[in-house]
């Protein structure tokens, strides 16, 4: 029988225009058309059979739609982050207590920084991203944390993008797809690569839910050589949440539903 999932979403803040953005020039976002996208989003999910929790709203909390960056949550373990930007660090309390019932949690601590969007789980390998959000010190708490579960932590340069996730993510357990400009393909040994359509630099972030892509309607070009895979997409509009440098695994804490949380974990 195929895994059941949970994805655990948070409804988009009335305050998304004061995000934080980093590598995207600020304009104009139009939060109504950003929550529609959202909800689209949602029934996208709960349509390829993963069931959503959602995390109460955090009004005064402008990034918080982009729940992947406070936590990596693995068959095991969950581990709430210390997101990079110090505007993000309060949105964790809410995720942790909603993970909670479904994961054994450790929480980092200062000076560590990570955001999820940095770290790309590829069977027992976790490959995370050095960059403006994470930090040497998240990296090694993460590895202490994961390694005693057989996971091994592989630290990847990214450069030009926000996050790993940015630059490359996975379409099936052997396949990634990767913008080559802002992450190497050799930090990927052995692993088949595929490369985004060049027109479309910001395409590498694709979310896979079981056999089937969410992606990103609007690179068409990238689409069609995920296509081309063999793989089935699941188109969805979020040109919106984009303005706020948002991609379509940032929106949700996806993860295989393994039923309530049975006995506590001694910890590392
Ligand atoms: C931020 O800069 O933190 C948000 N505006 C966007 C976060 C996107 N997160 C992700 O891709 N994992």
């Amino acid at each position: 029988m195929p895994p059941s999932w949970i994805a655990i979403t948070r409804p988009v803040s009335p305050t998304l225009a004061g995000c934080e953005l980093t590598h995207r020039a600020r304009e104009p976002i139009d939060v109504e058309r950003a929550c529609e996208q959202h909800r689209a989003y949602e029934q996208v999910l709960a349509g390829l059979g993963a069931r959503i929790v959602r995390a109460p709203a955090a009004p005064d909390a402008p990034d918080a739609v982009f729940v992947e960056d406070t936590a990596i949550v693995l068959d095991e373990v969950a581990i709430v982050t210390r997101p990079g930007a110090a505007s993000r660090r309060a949105e964790t309390d809410g995720i942790a207590r909603l993970l909670a019932g479904f994961r054994n949690l450790h929480a980092m601590t200062p000076p560590a920084t990570l955001d999820g969007g940095d770290v790309l789980v590829l069977g027992r390998t976790l490959f995370v991203g050095r960059s403006s959000r994470t930090n040497d010190d998240g990296i090694v708490q993460l590895a202490a944390m994961v390694t005693r579960f057989g996971y091994r932590v592989v630290p990847v340069e990214v450069e030009g993008c926000l996050h790993l996730k940015s630059a490359a993510t996975a379409l099936t357990d052997h396949l990634l797809l990767v913008n080559p400009q802002w992450v190497p393909v050799t930090a990927f040994p052995g692993i088949e690569v595929e490369p985004v359509d060049p027109a479309e630099p910001d395409a590498a972030n694709a979310l896979r839910v079981g056999p089937t892509v969410v992606f990103p309607e609007h690179f068409p070009r990238t689409a069609a050589r995920i296509g081309a895979r063999g793989l089935k997409l699941a188109p969805v509009a979020c040109d919106e949440l984009a303005k706020a440098e948002g991609g379509v695994t940032c929106c949700s804490l996806l993860f295989a539903d393994r039923g309530p949380v049975r006995s506590p974990d001694p910890g590392p």
